[in-house]
Parts: structure tokens; C-alpha cells; sequence
């Protein structure tokens, strides 16, 4: 069984003009003691993906955990150490016969069937949301609110990772919900180390 930190942050490529601008983020993250991080990047451009991906690799300590979204291919060819899909990205299944037994796996889940279903699978770990209003995601899933996060924590005894809406001010809230981890786009992006530092003091 994997073991998460409290907070998971997502690098969503989006949000940065200048892959250096994107490596001195991750950067910042990491000196707040961030140790494990997921990129992403919904622009459908996969050679600038592997581009940023390989820089990360490079850039970042090898004591950071680095998390692909969506591409099981992407993961391999920057040597990461895992990939994070939702319900339209390969099957977990699928994934794992490409990424083999070592590497990690997470799954995105929006309901409680869903999460039943991926429990069943490989996953290492499973995420949960939105749990509350996010504007970092297109045509994002209801929200399930920390009744969400409950329900899904009933459901799994995998390392739970809540995603959506997740700020300083709610997140404590999602851990008593029964969330290992809170995964985090936007309230980082401002001042990431010490948003990440407060997220830390904060969940402990
Ligand atoms: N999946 C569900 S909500 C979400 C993703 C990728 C976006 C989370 O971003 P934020 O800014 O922390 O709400
Ligand atoms: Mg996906």
C-alpha cells in the first residue's frame, strides 16, 4: 500500500506561459516539502507535454514522486513514477499492463459507483470530486460536497485523494471527512510556497 502525503498538488500546465515559469513553481512546492506532484496539461499538445515532463524529471529531486495525468505513454517516456487517469482515459487495467506492477496508478471518481468499480481494480490510490465548485476543470462532474467524501471513504479502504474547490479554508474539513489527501490546482498557484506551507501546518 502506497502512502500519500497530506497534500497532492496538480501542476496544470495551463496556468504557465514559460516552461521555466511552470519549473519554478514545481520548484517552490518542493522546497515547501511537497513530494509528490501530478502534471497536467489539457491542451492535447503531447510533444510540449513530454518537454515539460522531461524538464520536471530534471529539475526536481528524485525524492519527488512524479504523477503523469491521462498518458500512460507520456509516464514512460519522461520516467515518471506514475499516472493519474479519470473515467474517459484507458482503463486502470489497461494502464497498469503498460506502466507494470511498480509504477503508481490513480483513479478520478465522481460517484459512488464509480468508486466501488475502480476499488475493484490495480489503483493504488483513488480520488474522489469534486468536492466542492471548481473553475480549473471543463464540464466538471456535480459536486458530491464532503457527503462525498464520506460515502467514497466508506467505500475503500485505498489511500483516498479528494480533488475540486479544495482551498486553505475548507481543506481540514475534507480530512475529517475522511480524505488522506487533498489534491489542489488553483489555491497554489499564487504564492505556491507558502500555500503550500500553510496547507502543511494547517493538516499537519
Ligand atoms: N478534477 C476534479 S476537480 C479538478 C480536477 C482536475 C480541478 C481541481 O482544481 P482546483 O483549482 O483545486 O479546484
Ligand atoms: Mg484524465
Amino acid at each position: 500500500m502506497i502512502s500519500l502525503p497530506r497534500l497532492y498538488p496538480i501542476i496544470d500546465a495551463g496556468g504557465f506561459r514559460f516552461t521555466s515559469d511552470l519549473i519554478a513553481f514545481s520548484q517552490e512546492l518542493v522546497v515547501a516539502g511537497c513530494c509528490i506532484l501530478q502534471y497536467r496539461n489539457k491542451s492535447g499538445n503531447a510533444r510540449l507535454m513530454l518537454e515539460h515532463a522531461r524538464e520536471l524529471k530534471k529539475r526536481l529531486s528524485n525524492s519527488v514522486t512524479l504523477i503523469m495525468n491521462d498518458r500512460a505513454d507520456l509516464c514512460l517516456a519522461a520516467a515518471f513514477d506514475g499516472v493519474h487517469i479519470g473515467q474517459d482515459d484507458l482503463s486502470p487495467e489497461a494502464v497498469r499492463a503498460i506502466i507494470g506492477p511498480n509504477r503508481w496508478l490513480g483513479v478520478s471518481t465522481h460517484n459512488p459507483e464509480q468508486l466501488r468499480e475502480a476499488d475493484l481494480t490495480s489503483a493504488d490510490y483513488l480520488a474522489i470530486g469534486p468536492v466542492f465548485a471548481t473553475s480549473s476543470k471543463e464540464r466538471p462532474d456535480p459536486v458530491v460536497g464532503l457527503e462525498g467524501v464520506r460515502r467514497a471513504r466508506a467505500l475503500t479502504r485505498k489511500p483516498l485523494v479528494a480533488i475540486g474547490g479544495i482551498t486553505r479554508a475548507n481543506a481540514a474539513s475534507v480530512i475529517e471527512a475522511g480524505a488522506d489527501a487533498v489534491a489542489v490546482i488553483s489555491d497554489l498557484l499564487r504564492d505556491p510556497r507558502k500555500s503550500a506551507e500553510e496547507f502543511f501546518r494547517i493538516l499537519g
